[in-house]
């Protein structure tokens, strides 16, 4: 098959490493860098650092938000020629270091216009600003070569139903799906768009939850072989799944497109995005990966950030270095699991009733039937093992 690494595809996220000043809900900034600042001289030493970055580690992707990478403009002109200066400078620098864009996407979150949503706000004025701003960072996409366009939510979501109409909001944010499918097909954009499902924050009650949430919205719409799902470790614990059953829903539904890599601990209850470094939970979720396929245009992006008492720089590297040891390390052990066989195996056999007769045809039968067959057969069953403490030990025997 293809090389292991084709099936990490790293790709280094702009806005935690670069853009983020190191907030939190009780305390002012903690990161201080010399490119922080809003003009465009400091936006382009920002991109001079981070492509150093991405070169230091070795990473054949990046991503970025439109907020991350250009300082915010007096209206929508000013941003959206902020944003094409800076894709210039990025072009140039995606030549000379050979980085890629694994994904580009819109910030619709950060400014405080965007506080009641984007896309599903009762003002109409903020849906064709959204709109607007998500052409020009499709444009800047496509421009840069990305092979994915991300949306993730944001604020697409409600605080209390006494102010929200929920259908009308469930609505807009259809028809703002659909004309950003029009728009990739008008352009030719042949990389996938792909919707990022969150719980719980920064809305009380965000629209795209999770997996199974946001493919009925695109069932909904009609937009379930337009769009995937770009899915996060920590938004699925969030929603309090694992990481491995989002994956495998994705897979399920046909939607799997590519993974935010994190960490979240399973107390906190807020997103933590903390850098990946546990094993065991990685080689869980690259079998899914692998089972799957692999990646086709997605990848593995580290939407990951420093916690707030690593201030040197160094930090920044050797968390991503850590990251991408566990992740190898995770795929290496997920690969060894589906060579072995033991676990898949164990696994069809528990279902291999299902490929008898009897089994094949219930599927296909009616309630009146089976109730004859069970009578006259006497089917009277008893419980047999899931060999599920067996079964985890032997996954254990691979990372
Ligand atoms: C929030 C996120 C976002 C998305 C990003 C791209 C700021 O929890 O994960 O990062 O990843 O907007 O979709
Ligand atoms: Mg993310
Ligand atoms: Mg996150």
């Amino acid at each position: 098959g293809k090389p292991m690494k084709d099936h990490l595809r790293f790709a280094a996220a702009y806005w935690h490493s670069f853009a983020w000043p190191g907030g939190d809900p009780f305390g002012g900034q903690t990161f201080e860098r010399p490119w922080f600042g809003d003009t465009m001289e400091l936006a382009k030493l920002k991109a001079d650092e981070a492509f150093e970055m991405f070169q230091i580690l070795g990473v054949p992707y990046f991503c970025f938000h439109d907020a991350d990478v250009r300082p915010e403009g007096a209206n929508f002109t000013e941003n959206s020629a902020r944003l094409e200066e800076i894709v210039d400078y990025f072009a140039e620098k995606m030549d000379a270091t050979g980085v890629k864009l694994l994904w580009g996407t819109a910030n619709l979150f950060s400014h405080r216009r965007f506080m009641a949503g984007a896309a599903t706000n009762p003002d109409p004025e903020v849906f064709a600003f959204s709109a607007a701003t998500i052409k020009t960072c499709m444009d800047a996409t496509m421009k840069l070569g990305g092979e994915n366009y991300v949306l993730w939510g944001g604020r697409e979501g409600y605080e209390t139903l006494l102010n929200t109409d929920m259908g009308r909001e469930r609505a807009q944010a259809g028809a703002m799906l659909q004309m950003v499918v029009d728009y990739k097909h008008k352009i030719g954009f042949d990389g996938a768009i792909l919707i990022e499902p969150k719980p719980q924050e920064p809305t009380k009650h965000q629209y795209d939850y999770d997996v199974a949430t946001v493919y009925g919205f695109l069932k909904d719409f009609g937009l379930e072989g337009e769009v995937k799902v770009n899915i996060e470790q920590g938004h699925a614990i969030l929603a309090g799944h694992t990481f491995e059953h989002e994956l495998a829903l994705a897979r399920e539904l046909g939607i799997f497109g590519s993974i935010d890599m994190n960490r979240n601990d399973y107390q906190s209850g807020w997103d933590t995005d903390q850098f990946p470094n546990n094993v065991p939970e990685m080689a869980l979720a690259y079998l899914e990966v692998l089972k799957a396929g692999g990646f086709t245009t997605g990848g593995t992006n580290f939407d990951a950030k420093l916690r707030r008492q690593s201030l040197d720089a160094e930090d920044l590297i050797l968390a991503h270095v850590g990251g991408m040891d566990a992740c190898a390390a995770g795929l290496k052990a997920a690969a060894a699991i589906l060579e072995d066989g033991g676990l898949e195996g164990a696994r069809a056999s528990r279902y291999a009733g299902w490929d008898s007769e009897f089994g094949k045809g219930l599927m296909s039968s009616d309630l009146t039937s089976i109730e004859a067959q069970v009578r006259v057969n006497d089917i009277n069953p008893e419980p047999a093992s899931g060999r599920q403490e067996r079964l985890e030990n032997l996954v254990n025997r691979f990372v």
